[in-house]
């Protein structure tokens, strides 16, 4: 697009919303210094470098569209390709499947730092930051119960695991001089009506406790629930109550991700809540479709809440925004970029939001005012000062990364 024209663009609505009292330059400088944790696994549809198993513990990935990421040369080319095409700098969320392993089999109770070597050294070339997550799924010891499992040597397993990935996390925090958020999610759970819930809980936080006991400086720990996972669709260990009890009590990060909740069910609202009684929350920012079907997110009501709460709660350095879909019917390219670039649209709104004048309207009992300006915010020309971030940032302004990505694809994903 023209630049003359997106500057022409950016000067009429910076006026309309200085007229609203709302600095755009100072929005755009927020959105600058949010970072987005891109998750690896939509690259090559949550397979990872351990070994050629299938995807288990209650997730799925549909679609077979070629092109997806066989190794990890594929996968950290794809990984920037995308990340050419998303304004500002931003994270990689690394599972423990994607170590480099060098063509052995590292079993998971025997990870260690060592294995994320080459990640950490691409990551600080690349100028970016890593998260990490433990992997329970996709294991022949990973069944319907891992860490709440009853057997204790496959108990005892996986909590060598997930204490051996901590150490990976504070190893990657410590070299990026910037914590490393560590995710756990377990997939524990059961098919059918289950008569010991109790006791498969009470085993989930002895070892989230044993897990926990080290004392780390470089990383953070948060842990995420879910309502049910495929084939586990009447009970769920970790279910949300459990890990805000779990997360409030051991002032532990709390995940939300978008589609684990009931559908109806308003996650942004959930923000207010939860930051008053733990420290920091993770999102896994995702598009549930009927169920957790994690399709590429959108800039839908659902994303914009979510992030119009972070900013309503003045909770920007406490809420870590990342990305957690999965769709294998698409470019998977073009699925990083439309979801990162749809949240980062959603932010810049919410940073936009003449928030002053609506919690007057608000707290004058003023109703209709409150409502007509919440209507009328969503058609200023927020979109010129989207394009304007994406200039500055040189990355393709609009439409553009169609032909762009389109073209990686003829020349190196079809060719896989
Ligand atoms: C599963 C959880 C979990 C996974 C990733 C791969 O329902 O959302 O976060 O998607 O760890
Ligand atoms: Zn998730």
């Amino acid at each position: 697009m023209k630049e003359a024209l997106i500057l022409k663009g950016y000067e009429v609505a910076k006026e309309r919303y200085a007229a609203i009292g709302i600095d755009a330059d100072k929005a755009m400088e927020a959105l600058q210094n949010i970072s987005l944790s891109l998750h690896c696994w939509q690259a090559d549809d949550v397979a990872g470098f351990e070994s050629a198993g299938e995807l288990t513990g209650g997730i799925q990935t549909t679609g077979n569209y070629p092109g997806k990421a066989r190794n990890m040369e594929e996968l950290r080319a794809d990984l920037l390709k995308a990340a050419s095409y998303i304004p500002g700098t931003h994270r990689v969320n690394l599972h423990e499947i994607y170590g480099d392993f060098g063509g052995q089999f590292v079993d998971r109770d025997q990870v260690e730092p060592k294995h994320f070597e080459s990640w950490m050294q691409w990551a600080a070339e690349q100028g970016m930051k890593l998260d990490f997550n433990s992997t329970s799924f996709s294991h022949p010891k990973s069944g319907d119960l891992t860490l709440a499992n009853p057997d204790k040597g496959i108990r005892d397993f996986w909590i060598e695991h997930t204490k051996r990935c901590r150490a990976v996390a504070e190893e990657m925090g410590r070299r990026q001089g910037d914590p490393c958020i560590m995710n756990l999610w377990v997939h524990d759970g059961s098919k059918d009506i289950t008569v010991n819930r109790m006791l498969y809980r009470d085993l989930l936080k002895q070892s989230l406790d044993e897990i926990f006991a080290t004392d780390y400086r470089n990383m953070k720990d948060c842990v995420e629930s879910k309502v049910f996972g495929i084939g586990l669709e009447s009970y769920t260990v970790g279910s949300n109550d459990f890990y805000i009890a779990y997360g409030a009590t051991r002032q532990k990060i709390v995940t939300l991700d978008t589609g684990h909740f009931h559908p109806t069910e308003s996650v942004a609202d959930k923000l207010s809540s939860l930051l008053l009684f733990i420290p920091e929350i993770m999102l896994h920012v995702s598009r549930p479709v009927r169920w957790d079907s994690d399709h590429v997110t959108i800039m839908n009501d659902d994303t914009l809440d979510l992030c119009k709460e972070i900013v309503r709660c003045d909770a920007l350095s406490r809420v870590h925004i990342g990305l957690d879909y999965f769709d294998a019917s698409i470019n998977r390219i073009g699925a990083y970029v439309i979801g990162s670039r749809a949240t980062q649209k959603c932010m810049l709104q919410a940073l936009l939001e003449p928030l002053q004048t609506l919690r007057a309207y608000e707290a004058a009992g003023q109703g209709f005012q409150r409502l007509a300006l919440l209507e009328e915010a969503k058609s200023l020309p927020w979109n010129a000062v989207w394009d304007m971030f994406c200039l500055k940032n040189n990355v393709p302004v609009g439409e553009e990364f169609i032909g762009e990505i389109e073209q990686y694809e003829r020349e190196v994903t079809s060719k896989r």
